[in-house]
C-alpha cells in the first residue's frame, strides 16, 4: 500500500504547538517529521514531538481498563470498569454529595475533546476542584492586578524591539520556538539580556548573562525602577494618562538603593545601572518572563515589581514593547459547552492545588471518597510527595486515567487507558504562547479499539444518569466548542479543520491604553490587591532563609528531553543534581559518590555532578524522575505564593551528605 501523509498536532503542555505529518504504511505509522507547512513551527519539532511514536507502540503502554484486585491488576472490560464507577459516583453522591470526589486534573493533554471530564463533573452537581495552579499561577494573577488581563505580543513583534530581557525562562529547552525570533533579533543589533541564576542553553544566544540570587527579582525590578526614577529615565505622559498609584510606588521604591539590591541579589551595582539605562533608554523594550520565577513565595509581587518597569517606561501598548508572560489569545474564545456546564456545578467545592495532601486528609464533610484523576501524574509532580502518598492512602476509591501505569495510575483501584493523539482528531491550542489554533488528524485507529475520554465521559454520564449533559457526537461538540471563533471571525467549522488559525493583525497588547483594570488604568496600585489583604503596591519581601541545617537551595526545572515525568518513564539510575564546584567544596562533598539530600519534607538520593553554570548555594536537579528513581518533589513545600496560590517549588532547602 502507498504510503500516506497525515497531519496531527503535538497536544503536550508546551508553549508551541507544533504541527507534524506521520507516515503511515499498511495501518502502521512509520515515522514522525515536523509540518513544513505550519506558518509558525515550520516543520522543526523537538525529540518529544518525535516520540508520540514511541509512546504509541509502547510495549508497556497500558491497552485495557486495570483493576486492582487483592494488590494483582486484572484486566477487565470498557463495560465492566464504567459500571463500576458510575456505581461507586452514585453511592457516593447519595451518601456524602457530589464534592466528596476529588476531581484532580492538569494540562497532560492539550485538546479541546478532553475537557469534557470537566463538563462530566459539573453535571455529576460539582466535584471538589483545585484552584491555584501548580504552573504558572502567581503570574497569571499578578498580570491581572496589574493590567486587568493577560495577554502576549505576537512573536514576530520582538523584531521591533531594541532591548529584549528574558527573565526566568529558558526558551532553548522549553520554548523551542521562540528562539528563532530571538536569534533573528540578535542578527539585527539588538541587545538580549537573560536573568536566570542558572546559566542554561539559553544564555549562549543571549548578548549578556545576569546571574541572580533565586527569588529576589523584585528588588532587582524596584532596584532598576528607583535608578530609572532617579535618573529622569521616565515616560511622564504615560505615567500622567494611563498609571494609577505612581506616587506611592515612588515613595516605595526609594529604599532599593543600589547598596541594597547588590546585597540582595548578589549582581553587581554597574550591571544593575546597565540593565535600567538599556531598558528604559534603549527603547522600545521588551521583557519575556518564566514561569521559574514564580515557583516562590513572593512570586507573585516580583511578577508585579517586573510589569511596573514597562509601565513607568511607557514600554506598554507599543511595537516592540511589552512584558509578556502569557496569551489566552485562543482559550478566551473557546467557550461552548464545557463553559456552560459550569452552572451546574452547585455543590462544586475548591482546595488550593499546591495543598492537594494537605486538603484530602483534613477534608470533612463530606471526606474526600474518591479521586478522579485525569492528564496529570500528581504522585510525581505535585509538591511533597511523602504527604500526597499518605494522602491518597486514605481514600478508598481512586481512578486514574493513563497510557502509561505512572506511579500515580500504580496508586489506582481502576485505571482506565488513555488514547494517544495519534489515534483521535481533535484542536489543540496553548494559551501559553503560540497564538495558534491547530487542528489534528485522526492517523490511526484506536490501539485495541480503546475508547477516548470524550466518549468515557459521554458513557458514563449515561449510566450515572446526568440527564442534562449533552449527549452528542464529538464533531458537534468541536463545531458548539468552536462558536465563538467561528462566530467573531466568519470562519467556517470546515475552514478551522483544513487551516491552522490565528487572528490576523492583531493588536499590540493595550495599545489603547485601556487596561481592563478596575480604573482603567495600569494599576501600580490596586484596590483589588488590598481587598484580598495584599500590598496595594508591588513589593519585595524578602524571604531571608534563617541559618539552620538547610542551606542549599534546590531548584527543579523543567527538562529539555522530557515533558514533566511523560520522558523519563523508562528511564535508568539515580536523579543527578548539579552543583557548582564553590558549594560542593563549601559542603565537603565528594562528586564521585553518591549523595542525599534531605529537606523538611522528605529525602533523595543523588548523584552528583559538577557545572559551573549552577548559581552558588544552589542545587539544579530537572522535575520529572519517576519514584523508582527518586522524585525530586520528596523535597518540596506543599506551600503557595503570596498571589495566585502557585505550588512554590522552589522555595526549597536542603543539606546534602555523601553516603
Ligand atoms: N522541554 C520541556 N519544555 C517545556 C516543559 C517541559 O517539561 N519540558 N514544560 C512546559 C511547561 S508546563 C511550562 S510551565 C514551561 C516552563 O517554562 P520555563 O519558564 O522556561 O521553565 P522553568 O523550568 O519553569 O524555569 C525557567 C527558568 O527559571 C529559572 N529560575 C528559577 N528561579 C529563578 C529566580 O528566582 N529568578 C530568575 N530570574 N530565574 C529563575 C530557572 O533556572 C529556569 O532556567 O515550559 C513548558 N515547556
Ligand atoms: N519540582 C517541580 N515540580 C513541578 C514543576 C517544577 O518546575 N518543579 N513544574 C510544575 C508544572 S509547571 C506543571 S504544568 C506540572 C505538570 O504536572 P503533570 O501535568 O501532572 O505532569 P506530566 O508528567 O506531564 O503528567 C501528565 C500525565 O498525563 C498523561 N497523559 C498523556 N496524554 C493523556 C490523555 O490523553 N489523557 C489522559 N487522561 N492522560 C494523558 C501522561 O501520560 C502523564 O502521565 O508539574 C509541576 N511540577
Ligand atoms: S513538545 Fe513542544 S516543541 Fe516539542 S513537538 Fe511538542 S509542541 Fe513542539
Ligand atoms: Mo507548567
Amino acid at each position: 500500500m502507498k504510503e500516506k501523509r497525515i497531519k496531527f498536532t503535538c497536544p503536550l503542555d508546551c508553549f508551541d504547538i507544533c504541527t507534524m505529518v506521520a507516515l503511515v504504511k499498511d495501518d502502521r505509522i512509520t515515522k514522525i517529521e515536523g509540518d513544513k507547512d505550519h506558518p509558525f513551527t515550520q516543520g522543526f519539532i523537538c525529540k518529544k514531538g518525535k516520540k508520540h511514536l514511541e509512546r504509541l507502540y509502547h510495549p508497556k503502554r497500558i491497552l485495557n481498563p486495570k483493576k486492582k484486585v487483592n494488590g494483582k491488576w486484572i484486566d477487565i472490560s470498557f463495560e465492566e470498569a464504567l459500571d463500576e464507577i458510575a456505581e461507586k459516583l452514585v453511592k457516593i453522591k447519595e451518601k456524602y454529595g457530589p464534592s466528596a470526589v476529588l476531581h484532580f486534573y492538569d494540562s497532560g493533554y492539550g485538546g479541546i475533546s478532553k475537557t469534557v471530564d470537566k463538563m462530566f463533573f459539573n453535571y455529576y452537581g460539582g466535584a471538589t476542584v483545585h484552584t491555584g495552579s501548580l504552573c504558572w499561577g502567581a503570574g497569571i494573577e499578578a498580570q491581572k492586578i496589574d493590567f486587568g488581563g493577560n495577554k502576549g505580543h505576537a512573536p514576530e513583534d520582538l523584531l521591533n524591539s531594541k532591548t529584549i530581557i528574558i527573565w526566568g525562562r529558558n526558551p532553548a529547552d522549553t520554548n523551542i520556538h521562540l528562539m528563532k525570533y530571538l536569534t533573528e533579533a540578535k542578527k539585527r543589533g539588538v541587545y538580549i539580556y537573560l536573568i536566570d541564576p542558572i546559566r542554561t542553553n539559553t544564555a549562549r544566544i543571549v548578548s549578556k548573562h545576569v546571574s541572580i540570587k533565586p527569588s529576589t527579582d523584585g528588588a532587582l525590578a524596584l532596584g532598576m525602577a528607583n535608578y530609572i526614577i532617579n535618573e529622569g529615565l521616565l515616560d511622564e505622559d504615560f505615567i500622567k494618562n494611563y498609571v494609577k498609584g505612581y506616587d506611592e510606588y515612588k515613595e516605595y521604591v526609594q529604599r532599593f538603593t543600589l547598596d541594597y539590591v547588590e546585597e540582595v541579589t548578589g549582581i553587581h551595582r554597574n550591571e544593575i545601572k546597565e540593565l535600567a539605562e538599556s531598558y528604559a533608554k534603549n527603547k522600545p523594550s521588551s521583557i519575556i518572563i518564566g514561569y521559574g520565577i514564580q515557583r516562590y513565595k513572593n512570586g507573585g509581587n516580583n511578577i508585579r515589581a517586573i510589569d511596573a518597569l514597562g509601565a513607568i517606561t511607557g514600554n506598554i501598548g507599543v511595537n516592540g514593547g511589552g512584558v509578556n508572560y502569557s496569551n489566552k489569545l485562543i482559550g478566551d474564545y473557546i467557550q461552548g459547552e464545557v463553559a456552560k456546564s459550569d452552572k451546574y456545578a452547585v455543590n462544586r467545592r475548591t482546595y488550593s492545588k499546591a495543598k492537594l495532601a494537605q486538603f484530602i486528609m483534613n477534608a470533612d464533610n463530606p471526606p474526600i471518597k474518591c479521586l478522579f484523576i485525569t492528564k496529570s501524574n500528581p504522585l510525581v509532580q505535585v509538591p511533597n510527595i511523602n504527604a500526597t502518598i499518605k494522602a491518597f492512602e486514605k481514600v478508598d476509591f481512586k481512578v486514574v486515567i493513563d497510557m502509561f501505569m505512572t506511579d500515580t495510575a500504580k496508586a489506582a483501584d481502576l485505571v482506565l487507558p488513555a488514547t494517544s493523539i495519534l489515534e483521535e482528531d481533535d484542536f489543540i491550542y496553548s494559551s501559553m504562547f503560540s497564538p495558534y489554533l491547530n487542528y489534528s488528524k485522526q492517523v490511526i485507529q484506536p490501539i485495541n479499539d480503546i475508547i477516548g475520554e470524550y466518549e468515557i465521559f459521554r458513557t458514563l454520564a449515561k449510566k450515572v444518569g446526568l440527564k442534562e449533559y449533552p449527549d452528542i457526537d464529538r464533531e458537534e461538540f468541536f463545531r458548539r466548542e468552536l462558536r465563538p471563533i467561528m462566530e467573531e471571525f466568519d470562519i467556517s467549522y470546515e475552514y478551522l479543520k483544513e487551516n491552522p488559525f490565528t487572528i490576523k493583525n492583531r493588536d499590540i497588547p493595550w495599545k489603547d491604553k485601556e487596561f481592563d483594570t478596575p480604573s482603567g488604568k495600569y494599576e501600580l496600585y490596586s484596590e483589588i490587591a488590598k481587598e484580598k489583604g495584599l500590598s496595594p503596591i508591588p513589593v519585595f519581601i524578602h524571604e531571608k532563609k534563617t541559618e539552620d541545617e538547610y542551606n542549599i537551595r534546590v531548584i527543579t526545572p523543567h527538562h529539555r528531553d522530557s515533558l514533566h515525568s511523560q520522558h523519563f518513564a523508562f528511564k535508568e539510575g539515580k536523579p543527578i543534581a548539579y552543583i557548582n564546584e564553590r558549594t560542593l567544596k563549601k559542603n565537603n562533598l565528594d562528586v564521585t559518590r553518591a549523595a542525599t539530600i534531605k529537606t523538611k519534607y522528605g529525602k533523595l538520593t543523588v548523584n552528583l555532578e559538577t557545572s559551573e553554570n549552577i548559581g552558588d548555594d544552589i542545587i539544579m536537579i530537572y522535575e520529572g524522575w519517576w519514584h523508582k528513581n527518586g522524585s525530586v518533589n520528596l523535597l518540596t513545600p506543599d506551600e503557595i505564593s503570596d498571589i495566585g496560590e502557585q505550588a512554590v517549588y522552589y522555595e526549597c532547602f536542603c543539606s546534602i551528605k555523601n553516603i
